[in-house]
């Protein structure tokens, strides 16, 4: 693979140099109005592969002399990765609109694709442990570019586990957890449909009503679906709890004022496909009631990281307080969760483990999520 990055004056003159340099195969990888001079000014970075070239064309393989010296990994590094550092900013901007959700996605695509071409020179990039432990996080699930940022900055110990174990106690230190304080007031859980609302609700619902003695109330306000809400009621009657179901904001503070002798209320809501204009502004709406929600974020582990990462980017206007990730059991590619932690920076207040109510729910702990970002098979040997 070739690089090449061009300050031009038009769009046309950097293709014409490129086609010229590069050849016809080669591909436009970003264009950059440069700022600050009277007359426009572009910066265009291209790229060709030259072992595809040589191959297809059965052609002996080029030097890369007619394109000027080739520049040093370290230095197309740099430049790639102000790229994508431009492209983050792009995306962060871009979040505010919802119309164009989908491109963010296709853009991230399009960063890792970028990243996996840069694999191979990452290999050559770290000396020891650090390229091996960046193959490790990358395999579990991690992104390339996060791995890379924690690869590079790695402490070196003595041997490989040891130097794991730095890492480990160094991510450890990185991931924030709610207080398991005891919860009082009114928790609302919210994400996309199946990812566990109800079933974690319930889990949470026994656990503080049995094990803890609390006066638990259950408000369903899941009413798109006719079975959904169903689901609680059969779970309420079982633990013998309370549970009002309703549909408008006015019904969820009549709800709330009868409950006031409870010391925790728990409120499920619908969860709806991202194609369905206004749901998050009406959840918004519907949470907005004068008295502080508690809201969880449920995120399944079973998703792709980029579908976690939009789901949590969809639900901000939310404003949940805590992310919950749920089918640990199911999943492969833990390392995500260090992907969602980092971007959204909020804590993680439960883990999700199975199908079984109550038992399948663990408290957060950093050290237990920082192991199961590092190595997926701890979720096995417990
Ligand atoms: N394997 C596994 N399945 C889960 C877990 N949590 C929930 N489920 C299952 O996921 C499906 C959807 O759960 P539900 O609570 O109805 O999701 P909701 O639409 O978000 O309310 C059900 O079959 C649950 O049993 C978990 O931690 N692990
Ligand atoms: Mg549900």
């Amino acid at each position: 693979m070739q690089i090449k990055r061009y300050e031009v004056g038009s769009i046309q003159e950097a293709m014409n140099k490129i086609r010229k340099d590069l050849g016809e195969e080669a591909v436009v990888l970003s264009t950059k109005r440069l700022r600050g001079g009277k007359v426009p000014l572009f910066e265009v970075t291209a790229a060709r592969d030259a072992s595809k070239i040589d191959v297809d064309s059965q052609k002996p393989r080029e030097t890369h002399e007619s394109g000027g010296k080739r520049p040093s990994v370290p230095a197309e590094m740099d430049m790639i990765r102000s790229d994508l550092t431009e492209m983050k900013s792009l995306i962060r901007d871009m979040r505010k609109e919802d119309s164009i959700r989908r491109e963010l996605s296709e853009l991230r695509e399009h960063m890792n694709t970028l990243m996996n071409v840069l694999g191979t020179w990452e290999k050559n990039l770290f000396p020891g442990p650090a390229s091996k432990i960046y193959y490790l996080l990358v395999a579990n699930g991690v992104s390339r570019e996060r791995a890379y940022k924690l690869a590079s900055t790695i402490d070196e110990a003595d041997n490989f586990d040891n130097t794991c174990k730095l890492l480990e106690d160094k991510i450890t230190g990185s991931i924030p957890v709610t207080s398991q304080r005891r919860r009082k007031g009114v928790i609302a859980f919210v994400g996309p449909t199946g990812v566990g609302k109800t079933t974690t609700l319930a889990k949470l619902a026994a656990r503080y009503a049995m094990s803890e003695k609390m006066r638990v109330g259950l408000i369903s306000a899941d009413t798109y679906r006719i079975a959904a809400a169903d689901q609680l009621k059969t779970y309420a009657k079982i633990m013998g709890l309370p549970i009002k179901v309703v549909s408008e904001k006015a019904d969820f503070k009549e709800a709330l004022s009868r409950f006031s002798d409870r010391d925790l209320v728990m409120v499920d809501t619908p969860g709806k496909s991202r194609k369905d204009q206004g749901y998050i502004e009406k959840l918004q709406d519907f949470l907005s009631i004068g008295v502080p929600v508690e809201t969880n974020l449920l995120l399944s582990l079973t998703a792709s990281r980029e579908n976690m990462l939009e789901a949590a980017s969809r639900f901000n206007m939310v404003n949940y307080d805590n992310i919950i990730f749920t089918k640990l059991d199911e999943a492969t590619g833990l390392g995500a969760m260090y992907d969602v932690i980092d971007e959204v920076g909020k804590p993680v207040s439960y883990l999700t483990v199975g199908q079984n109510v109550p038992n399948d729910i663990e408290d957060a702990n950093p050290g237990r999520i920082a192991k199961l970002i590092m190595h997926q098979s701890q979720i096995m040997e417990e």
